[in-house]
């Protein structure tokens, strides 16, 4: 079977050209995205073998993100292509230095998922990833995570996202939400303002006491550091100084570095590091995809000081 399986609704993304506002704009550009795609996409850039779960229309964008998933190395053998609904599209818009996203995904082809979906894939793989978006969709994509979570398909394990939208849903339902998918997932990434928002933590130690048994929990602490909880084993790695672009995107690169060092078992400080190292890149681009850093960056990742950035 494959190393990871991503389950959730890939996006198209539309995004003015650099320096101008969509009000302005007379052309957009395009890319694909949606959290679990990117991560995807990045795991196989990072050579694993990645297969994603998920639902396009019978569009030209759903052609368009089919493209870039096999184009990246990605099986998508389990995406269905709804004849009737469209796929779900994201606006990115830019206004000194902020970034404002607009959803056009209501009655989209993914939120038709739901636990049938899972039955798509072919061989069970050694991880599931997924992401708090998914719950947020529908009420058959909440039954979808909850069923990966419940049976967990070949004793895959099963890391977990938090990526908390506010454009989705309110925050108090979402936090209660969130947190229950979080406490049965084998790893969890969640940001540290993203979990006072959600829960009212303050430290990673506070997000630790909500989630006291989840066996590897990742809280990153935006351009600070990010430190992760494996068992009693703490280890926080800073986060590289990087000139932001655009940070939409940053979450899921630095997630396919941490799961890429997961599935080759890496220290853990190799891990935070590559994590870093690949969510740098996304935090230069408007992109949500991004190619990943150099191979001999990547392997010597922990040792390796800041200045290679400059
Ligand atoms: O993490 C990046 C995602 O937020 C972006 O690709 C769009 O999936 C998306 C969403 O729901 O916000």
């Amino acid at each position: 079977g494959p190393d990871v399986v991503t389950v959730g609704e890939p996006l198209v993304q539309l995004s003015p050209p650099s320096g101008r506002r969509l009000q302005e704009a007379g052309t957009l550009d395009v890319h694909t995205a949606g959290a679990e795609m990117n991560v995807a996409v990045g795991l196989a850039r990072l050579g694993h073998r990645c297969a994603f779960v998920g639902r396009v229309g019978a569009d030209p964008f759903g052609a368009r993100i089919l493209d870039e998933l096999r184009g990246a190395g990605v099986d998508v053998s389990a995406v269905r292509r709804d004849p009737v609904r469209p796929t779900g599209v994201y606006l990115k818009d830019h206004d000194r230095g902020t970034t404002s996203v607009y959803y056009y995904r209501e009655g989209s082809a993914a939120a038709a998922m739901g636990p049938a979906d899972l039955g798509s894939v072919a061989a069970s793989p050694r991880w599931f990833h997924v992401t708090g978006i998914t719950a947020a969709l529908s009420a058959s994509c909440a039954a979808l995570l909850d069923d990966l979570l419940a049976a967990r398909p070949g004793r895959a394990r099963i890391s977990f996202d938090v990526n908390h939208r506010p454009g989705l849903w309110p925050d108090a339902r979402a936090g209660q939400v969130l947190l229950d998918l979080a406490r049965r997932a084998d790893l969890v990434f969640v940001g540290r303002d993203e979990a006072a928002r959600l829960w009212g933590t303050d430290t990673a130690d506070d997000v630790r006491r909500l989630l006291p048994e989840v066996p590897v929990l990742v809280v990153k602490d935006a351009a600070a550091a990010a430190t992760s909880m494996r068992g009693r084993q703490v280890t926080t790695v800073a986060s590289l100084p990087v000139p932001v672009v655009e940070a939409v995107g940053a979450g899921d690169a630095f997630a396919a570095g941490y799961l890429s060092a997961t599935l080759a078992e890496t220290d853990e400080r190799t891990a935070l590091r590559r994590g870093h190292l690949f969510a740098a890149r996304a935090l230069l681009s408007v992109a949500d995809q991004v190619e990943p850093p150099p191979p001999d960056l990547l392997a010597d990742a922990a040792d390796r000081d800041d200045s290679w950035w400059g």
